[in-house]
């Protein structure tokens, strides 16, 4: 292992102004996606979309440090017969690739889930880095509910997590570590944030005991937000202190970067969210954005599956990147909205 040069793409990663693009949606999420703009979720459309985005020269080029991919995506061309990974990297973003194989129920923990996808996952990381992945992630999802989460769930899937984290850089792969509370439920901001400091510190605890060198992964965690349900929503102020607080008491300064999951919150809000805990600053980490659904919303409805409308969808991406290029630095101001709309 090249800890160095993992060090310098974990960096690169979450360089103040640019974030990660989440286009990793499985064959299931991404039919969800398309369904509600009315969109057949062919393999010609999936690929058409996502090209529309790499080929966004400004949003790519300005704003966008590196796209994680699906399996399909990874091996597909575009329309001209260039591979998509290599769109990519003419822009100057970093291609990486989802490697989790998706969810399966816990045993013995009802309504729990644990990531699965450890099998054969060394010999699959070899040829993705063949093909220009050069960063990976997974994903973990700890529900919040009656009873839930049991701490069972999270120790398997800070496991999970550890497993995947130590076969990336082994491979010269700097792996995105993302274990997500999720803020579905009617529970508190509190709540979220006692549930992912627990979270937090199974997952560093694991890392550490598996000798996942911390200098050479990125973290995608969930922001402390109040569950979409909970009568008693927090302010932005108080999701960035809460947020920032917790992050500063979980995860230690060696890791270069931590780059958020939107997970549910308005555009608007996870740009809002992301800039006002660049007013805390200064942070010991980079900290940035890696959104799936609040960067694409809004090119996907304006894109709507139709040739013609492929400048007003990249038009509508570029602009979502560049206010979260601008929150990544604290320079986000909402009046840069309307301006735009
Ligand atoms: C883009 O969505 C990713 C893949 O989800 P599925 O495996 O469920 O299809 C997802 O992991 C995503 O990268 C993160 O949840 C962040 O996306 P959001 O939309 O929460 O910012």
């Amino acid at each position: 292992m090249n800890l160095t040069e993992l060090n310098r793409i974990a960096t690169a990663m979450v360089a103040p102004g640019k974030g990660i693009l989440a286009a990793d949606e499985s064959s299931g999420t991404i039919k969800k996606r398309f369904d509600a703009i009315g969109v057949e979720s062919t393999e010609g459309n999936r690929r058409d979309y996502r090209e529309m985005l790499f080929r966004s020269k400004e949003a790519m080029s300005q704003f966008i440090s590196g796209v994680i991919l699906y399996d399909e995506t990874i091996w597909q061309d575009a329309k001209d017969g260039t591979p998509l990974v290599k769109l990519i990297e003419q822009s100057g973003a970093i291609p990486g690739i989802k490697v989790d194989e998706g969810t399966q129920a816990l045993p013995m923990c009802p309504g729990e889930l644990v990531t699965v996808g450890l099998d054969k996952l060394a010999e699959r990381l070899k040829k993705y880095y063949e093909r220009g992945a050069r960063f990976a992630k997974w994903r973990a999802v700890i529900d919040i509910g009656s009873g839930i989460p049991s701490m069972t769930a999270i120790r398997v899937n800070a496991h999970a997590l550890a497993r995947y984290a130590a076969l990336c850089q082994a491979a010269q792969i700097v792996p995105i570590v993302e274990p997500e509370v999720l803020m579905d439920g009617d529970h508190d901001i509190d709540r979220c944030y006692e549930v992912t400091q627990r979270v937090l510190n199974k997952t560093f605890q694991e890392l550490r005991v598996q000798r996942v060198a911390l200098e050479g992964m990125v973290l995608k965690p969930n922001m402390a937000v109040s569950g979409k349900k909970c009568a008693k929503q927090a302010s932005v102020e108080e999701v960035a202190e809460k947020t920032v607080r917790l992050l500063k008491a979980c995860v230690p300064a060696a890791v270069p970067g931590i780059a958020f999951l939107s997970g549910g919150q308005s555009d608007e809000e996870a740009t809002a969210h992301l800039n006002a805990m660049h007013k805390l600053g200064p942070l010991p980490w980079g900290l940035t954005f890696s959104y799936g659904r609040a960067l694409q919303a809004a090119p996907q409805k304006a894109w709507s599956g139709k040739a013609e409308n492929v400048a007003a969808g990249q038009k509508a991406f570029s602009h979502r990147a560049r206010m979260n290029g601008l929150a990544s630095k604290g320079e986000w101001q909402s009046s840069l909205e309307k301006k735009a709309a």
